[in-house]
């Protein structure tokens, strides 16, 4: 996993207590004290700053518009960054010429799943401590769209419990564990695991005036969001706030003022998002805001009116890379099996909302990124991983299973299927499995179809929206 991601961008607080039982409670047992335990030490990756290494890995990334061209451009100057890049293209030129697509070891990955559902976590997962909303989460997404079945009423209905430990009563908002602070994060994560749950009485709990307040409250006069009182300002706030805020049904022109122009500050030359206005493009920040525009309105109107559209796409499909076929996050870095959906779930939105992007021209092959998942991404010991050599966890797993549904279905914005007004505009996608001229869709590989603003298994980000619905809008 990644250090970085895991320590800051998913976290909620500082966390230094561990949980030392499943991470969903039973639904008769109460909230978990845990004990305290040393954080786990992890090593740092290095990252590549060497603009002389820039020249070979940028062609590789322009050169990859055109699809299977075999491409290898060596530069002499040998660095840290060239070596790992070469290292990963030998690992993966191995597994995916090494003959037919492999099938999708379901069993495996579904018995990987429901460990934190059943067992205690392993040790490595202490760091996570202020991410067990996201615990309960990505195992849920995966699990939902690899195998819903595998998703039993006992594991269902000790959702409501596990989450709503998290929960500040007060403010109406979720931290990262019980009594930790109210996050944007931990939010987005646990309301993603009770939309999965689909369970009534624990949605009727959701105090929405108190959680609107509090969203509010992390507002700034900018149109951006802070990920916490008094905490960063960034783009995945703004996309866990108004994820948020729309399975509740509490948009409000007063909530979304000035975001999407915020958002629109937030691209940068080279066409893809930054975390914040100026800062470097990364498909993490990329998806949160593209998926923000689609919350905010109509995203046909939307994505053109707020962003560069033939900058990003031009730099979307620099993504991609051969012979790897899988995503990288940013440039001259490596592929990543969890870009499969940051950078997929870009492409699936745009594909969606206007309608020349597809995957059957030459902006991105969704065959190659099926090719890097099923041949690169499965761990052997089950669950899906980052690339060859890395161990799976729940994260990789969750993101490279959401950008298969990605690479083997079409989305379309339809606004006909509802009626569009505010507040609903993220829940009106459509979808079908994709030709067999653009991806093999095996049967045996299929996974189910996500809501692309939500990353939900289609349909239950929906319902729980219309459960709110019905009960009107707030005061
Ligand atoms: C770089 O990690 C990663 C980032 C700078 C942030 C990524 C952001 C996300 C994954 C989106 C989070 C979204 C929500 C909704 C919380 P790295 O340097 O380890 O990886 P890299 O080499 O691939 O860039
Ligand atoms: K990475
Ligand atoms: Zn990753």
């Amino acid at each position: 996993m990644h250090p970085r991601v895991h320590r800051a961008v998913f976290r909620s607080r500082a966390g230094s207590r561990t949980s030392n039982s499943s991470i969903l409670i039973s639904s008769t047992t109460s909230v978990d004290t845990a004990s305290r335990t040393k954080k786990n030490p992890r090593t740092r990756r290095p990252i590549s700053t060497n603009s002389n290494t820039g020249v070979a890995v940028a062609m590789t990334a322009e050169q990859n518009n055109v699809h299977n061209a075999a491409v290898s451009v060596v530069d002499s100057l040998i660095t840290e960054s060239s070596t790992s890049q070469d290292d990963v293209v030998r690992l993966c030129a191995g597994l995916i010429l090494d003959g037919q697509l492999p099938h999708l070891q379901r069993q495996l990955h579904a018995d990987f799943l429901t460990i934190p559902m059943s067992f205690q976590l392993p040790p490595n997962y202490t760091g996570l401590d202020a991410s067990k909303p996201w615990l309960v989460y990505w195992p849920l997404q995966a699990l939902g769209i690899l195998d819903p079945d595998s998703l039993t009423d006992d594991i269902l209905s000790r959702i409501g419990p596990s989450i709503m430990a998290c929960l500040n009563e007060t403010e109406g908002a979720f931290g990262g564990g019980n009594g930790q602070t109210s996050h944007l994060a931990a939010t987005y994560a646990c309301l993603n695991a009770l939309a999965i749950a689909q369970d009534e009485d624990v949605w009727l709990q959701i105090n929405r005036e108190r959680l609107y307040k509090w969203l509010m409250s992390v507002k700034r006069p900018d149109g951006g969001f802070s990920m916490h009182v008094g905490g960063e300002e960034d783009v995945r706030a703004v996309y866990c706030a108004l994820a948020s805020a729309a399975l509740l049904n509490i948009i409000t022109p007063e909530l979304t003022e000035g975001t999407a122009e915020w958002i629109s500050r937030c691209q940068t030359y080279e066409g893809g998002i930054g975390g914040a206005p100026d800062n470097e493009a990364h498909g993490g920040y990329a998806f949160c805001g593209l998926a923000a525009l689609c919350i905010l309105g109509n995203p046909i109107e939307m994505i053109p009116k707020h962003l560069d559209v033939d900058n990003l796409v031009r730099w979307l499909s620099a993504r991609q890379y051969q012979p790897e076929g899988g995503f990288s996050g940013r440039t001259n870095k490596l592929v990543d099996g969890c870009y499969s959906w940051w950078v997929g779930g870009c492409w699936s939105i745009l594909e969606g909302a206007l309608s020349w992007i597809t995957a059957k021209d030459v902006l991105w092959s969704k065959a190659d990124l099926q090719k890097y998942i099923l041949c690169c991404c499965q761990s052997p010991r089950g669950g899906l991983r980052d690339k060859p050599g890395k161990s799976s966890d729940f994260y990789h797993s969750c993101y490279v299973l959401s950008g298969l549904s990605e690479a083997q279905h079409r989305y379309s914005f339809s606004p006909k299927l509802r009626d569009s007004s505010t507040g609903k505009w993220s829940f009106m996608w459509a979808y079908k499995l994709e030709l067999p001229d653009v991806v093999i869709v095996d049967e045996q590989n299929t996974v189910r179809p996500i809501n692309p603003v939500h990353v939900l298994p289609a349909g239950t980000g929906e319902r729980m929206h219309d459960f709110y619905a019905a009960l009107g809008a707030l005061e």
